[in-house]
């Protein structure tokens, strides 16, 4: 088996994936082309946003534009979800966090929390394999079903089906108001029946001040709720002293971390998302040999690898600790072990934790590591 083969094969967690940046490409294409047809787009007119290879992080937010048009309906968001999912579990991702903004658009009578349902509603959806997304300690019987038992188990007719877990987290975009992300904690809340477990602070990061979020983000953890941050995407020294003050359970990215920053990550023991190819692609770092993975790594610090937006970025979980392999000097018992131990940086519950250990362990076994 090649380093490709193995880092397919591998059982992976996945922390840092943004439903609509995840999307394929050639769902993309067919969805562009279908508006085209309709006369709401020009497909000329953005197909060189569509196709173009390496984006700068302000032509990466155009691009998110332009798939919010395409995206923004229910039934695309469901389906999209159910692709997503798909696509994950086909590369052996047995974890998956998956991360969304809540959209309104009242003029097709979409809500935050229809939105939510659309992308709940793709989840139950998939058929290719089992998703377990609905915690067992709560009480569903209201809106959904839960999942019939037959869909749970491992076995189906003899076969042996894939697995995989699916926790949610809301996004809150850094367009936004006090009150809407407000409204976003307040809909996670309600959603955590289905499976949310946390908030996301994302978009474009030289947009907004981080003293808008706090209350909401407060809020969240008071309530029980999970919180990740994009941390340090862009140079702003003072946001990202306050956002490592705030202690959150997981940064993303921190690229344009000083000294100052290092010594306060690496003393809070805050897990990092890591997204090889997105930082690189976007240029928040100079080049892969000089990512802060290796220091990170030698630290012994906290750290899980990520997509962002494999769609985006035309990357996946297998190519990215490929990449690590590659450039960092891994082998395959570490890298092994670097998926294995992301398993504590879930948000999900014990119960979850404990199921993934079984599997990991039983895999080690497996994979000779
Ligand atoms: C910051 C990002 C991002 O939420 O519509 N997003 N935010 N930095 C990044 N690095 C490249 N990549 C994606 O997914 C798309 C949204 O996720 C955030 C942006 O807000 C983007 O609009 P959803 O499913």
């Amino acid at each position: 088996m090649d380093s490709a083969e193995w880092c397919l094969s591998m059982p992976k967690i996945e922390l840092h994936a943004h439903l609509n940046g995840s999307i394929r490409d050639s769902t993309v294409l067919e969805l562009t082309k279908a508006l085209g047809e309709r006369g709401v787009i020009n497909f000329s007119d953005v197909e060189h946003v569509i196709l173009k290879y390496n984006r700068s992080l302000t032509e990466v937010f155009k691009l998110f534009d332009l798939i919010h048009i395409l995206t923004t309906d229910h039934n695309t968001v469901t389906r999209i979800t159910r692709e997503v999912v798909e696509d994950f579990a086909a590369e052996n991702v047995v974890y998956l966090e998956l991360r969304t903004t809540p959209k309104r658009n009242n003029s097709i009578g979409m809500s935050k929390r229809s939105y939510v349902e659309a992308v709940v509603k793709g989840l139950k959806s998939v058929t290719s394999v089992d998703v377990d997304f609905i915690p067992p300690s709560e009480d569903s019987k209201s809106l959904f079903n839960p999942l019939p038992p037959s869909v749970t188990h491992d076995k189906c007719n003899g076969h042996v089906r894939k697995k995989i877990f699916v926790r949610l987290l809301l996004s809150i975009d850094r367009r936004e108001t006090t009150e809407a992300a407000m409204e976003t904690v307040k809909l996670a809340l309600e959603m955590r029946q289905f499976g949310v477990v946390g908030i996301d602070l994302s978009g474009n990061p030289i947009t907004g001040e981080w003293t808008t979020y706090l209350p909401a983000l407060k809020f969240a953890r008071e309530q029980g709720l999970y919180v990740t941050l994009h941390c340090g995407e862009v140079p702003n020294s003072k946001e990202i002293h306050n956002m490592l003050d705030f202690h959150p359970q997981r940064i993303g990215h921190a690229c344009f971390f000083e000294d100052e920053h290092w010594r306060k990550l690496k003393s809070s023991k805050i897990p990092v998302e890591i997204c090889l190819t997105s930082n690189v692609r976007t240029m928040t770092v100079r080049s892969i040999d000089v990512h802060h993975f290796v220091d990170l790594y030698n630290a012994k610090h906290p750290l899980v690898l990520c997509t962002d937006d494999s769609g985006v970025f035309s990357t996946c979980l297998s190519k990215e600790y490929k990449i690590a392999a590659d450039s960092f000097g891994l082998g395959r018992r570490e890298m092994f072990e670097l998926s294995r131990k992301a398993v504590e940086y879930i948000f999900a519950d014990n119960k979850v934790k404990d199921d993934l250990r079984k599997i990991f362990n039983s895999m080690a076994k497996n994979m000779e590591v």
